[in-house]
């Protein structure tokens, strides 16, 4: 991205009250900092993201990225898709995220940018839909049937990639990984005060599925391939193909 806009201080000064997450012009303003040095593997899920798309995206069908935030990844799939006359529809419910995606100097008419929620588009002739950690937002009992949408809206040989803060069936495990996430957050230069801020915000914001479920909900609406391709902590991203 050219701009990379500002560090990410938000939730650095104690507030007097903790408001619910928004995705709105001061968040948009740091979100790539906030969210590089919040998902551990940020650069790499966009990586593989690109690969992805060098793989599996068909001559002249559809692309989406679902919440696409700033376009990162949006950015990353045009740069695989030269030769192949495609469109990529890069879609966020955030004005202020697609006011920002439209500022992009990508000297490319296949990208197009709308500020929808994602539960209202219509997918069809797509062989690539991302999903890079935004399922997470919509409340628990929508996913399923935004899920299905998106395999109805697939061609054969089509994918969804799928990336979330997840939860372990193992009580264990899950207190663990949150522990070792917080470590990592530190390590990212984020003070207590900062983590505990974000993390009080996003309580029944991001309400995180477990890493069985995901998997499950895949299998049973008909994925006939579905891969965890990357873990790190309590962050997973799964590769789901309909044949
Ligand atoms: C990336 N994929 O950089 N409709 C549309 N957008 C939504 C909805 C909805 N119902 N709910 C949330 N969003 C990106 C990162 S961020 C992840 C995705 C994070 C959008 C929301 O506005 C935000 O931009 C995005 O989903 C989630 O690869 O912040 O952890």
């Amino acid at each position: 991205m050219s701009d990379q806009g500002e560090q990410d201080r938000v939730f650095a000064k104690r507030l007097s009250d903790v408001k619910a997450f928004e995705f709105n012009d001061t968040v948009a303003n740091v979100f790539h900092d906030m969210i590089s040095r919040s998902v551990p593997g940020y650069a790499l899920l966009l990586h593989m993201i690109g690969l992805y798309a060098d793989i599996f995206i068909q001559p002249s069908s559809r692309v989406y990225d679902l919440g696409c935030s700033l376009g990162e990844a949006t950015l990353v799939i045009a740069d695989q898709v030269d030769e192949l006359n495609c469109e990529i529809l890069a879609i966020d419910s955030s004005a202020a995220m697609i006011d920002k995606c439209r500022q992009h100097e990508t000297g490319q008419d296949k990208i197009s940018w709308y500020c929808e929620d994602i539960r209202q588009t219509k997918i069809y002739d797509a062989s690539m839909v991302v999903l890079n950690l935004t399922l997470q937002f919509l409340p628990p009992e929508e996913r399923m049937s935004l899920l299905e949408e998106i395999y109805r809206g697939l061609n054969c040989g089509g994918i969804l990639v799928l990336s979330e803060k997840v939860v372990f069936h193992d009580d264990a495990e899950s207190e663990r990984m949150v522990q070792l996430y917080q470590g990592f957050k530190k390590t990212m230069g984020y003070s207590d005060l900062e983590i505990s801020q974000k993390r009080n915000a996003l309580e029944n914001v991001l309400i995180p599925d477990s890493n069985r479920q995901h998997f499950q909900r895949l299998k049973d609406i008909g994925f006939d391939e579905v891969y965890q391709c990357f873990r790190s902590f309590n962050f997973v991203s799964y590769l789901a193909i309909k044949a």
